[in-house]
């Protein structure tokens, strides 16, 4: 009897000696010391044995259950130990990688024009105004002083959607509507930014493209607060050594009317190609208010002047950035854009 219990021990801590793993562990727990294990059959049987080897057979089978449980406790730890060391070695995350950078957007460069036109403006306490993208004849001509006969009305020039209704050719009709909608004869200090559309299509012109009218109109407003105006603009959008020169012109709208110069921003002045070798650069349309301008929209000349101003962003856009290309800014290359943010 000794014997086989000695044998069921060297067999337990031989099979044990070649677990692999914390489950095979586990199983021959069962198999050795579980209820249907040999051992737990010959305490079982002990009713047969003489009384003498009893107490002998039952000291012995509980030092081989400690031996055993203590011996599997063991190597159940150990396994357990080797498992959990290999699963860190396998699961471990290099925290020295370089990360994956999101990819971050960035604005448009004629957004990040238009952004920058409209902060000088705020900043001198302009208002901006919004208005419609598809106007009526009224608003879009009428309203500005442009007769029925006016070659700017042409079919040529402007896209007509009916007789009626056109999309607007330039920012102004929000000008005339923004006066129509204050108070007769109230102070006006505004810009109108905004797309518009003409047809045209080549280096430097598209058939949309965008505007930011301007329109201060109040007691006593003179040439002078529009030169003043605008050269502050100018020296803020491209630098205080830039000169600014007004040289006369022609709008419907205003009388009289001035084409604002700046120096070249290439050459400093000196001449080059962008600037035709003249030194300066065009870059706004300006006047005094006319007076059938506010009179059709309900200021009266006598007591009320006026100073406006156009500039398209694109142009501006492309002086500050050195563009040669305006069409660059609608064909959306990634390459053209990303060089913006
Ligand atoms: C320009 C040039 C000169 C202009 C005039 C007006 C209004 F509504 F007051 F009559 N808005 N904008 C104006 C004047 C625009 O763009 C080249």
């Amino acid at each position: 009897m000794e014997e086989k219990l000695l044998a069921i021990k060297a067999a337990a801590l031989a099979e044990l000696g070649l677990a692999a793993d914390p489950e095979a562990v586990k199983e021959l727990r069962v198999k050795y010391l579980g209820k249907k294990s040999p051992m737990t059959e010959i305490l079982r049987g002990m009713g047969k044995l003489s009384p003498e080897e009893r107490p002998k057979i039952g000291q012995i089978v509980n030092l081989i259950k400690a031996e055993l449980t203590a011996a599997m406790n063991a190597k159940g730890e150990e396994l357990e130990e080797k498992a959990l060391a290999a699963k860190l070695a396998e699961e471990k995350v290099d925290i020295t990688l370089p990360g994956r950078a999101p990819v971050r957007g960035h604005l448009h460069p004629l957004t990040l024009t238009m952004r920058e036109i409209k902060k000088i403006f705020m900043r001198m306490g302009f208002d901006v105004m919004e208005g419609p993208e598809i106007e009526n004849d009224y608003y879009n001509f009428e309203a500005l002083n442009l007769p029925k006969d006016h070659p700017a009305r042409d079919m040529q020039d402007t896209f007509y959607i009916t007789e009626e209704y056109l999309l607007r050719t330039q920012t102004s009709p929000i000008q005339a509507r923004t006066m129509q909608a204050r108070e007769p004869n109230t102070p006006i200090r505004m810009i109108a930014p905004g797309t518009v559309y003409r047809c045209d299509y080549d280096a430097t012109h598209s058939p949309m493209f965008h505007q930011v009218e301007g329109l201060v109109i109040d007691k006593n407003i003179s040439l002078a607060d529009l030169k003043g105006t605008l050269e502050l603009f100018l020296k803020e959008m491209f630098g205080s050594s830039v000169k600014v020169r007004l040289r006369p012109s022609f709008f419907p709208f205003t009388e009289p009317s001035a084409e604002v110069d700046i120096s070249c921003v290439i050459c400093g002045g000196k001449g080059c190609r962008v600037c035709k070798n003249s030194g300066w650069l065009e870059i706004l349309g300006s006047g005094m208010v006319h007076p059938n301008v506010l009179t059709m929209s309900g200021y009266d000349p006598s007591q009320m002047t006026g100073f406006a101003f156009g500039m398209g962003v694109e142009r501006i856009a492309m002086l500050k950035y050195g563009i040669d290309d305006l069409r660059l800014f609608f064909e959306n290359d990634l390459r053209f854009l990303k060089q913006f943010n």
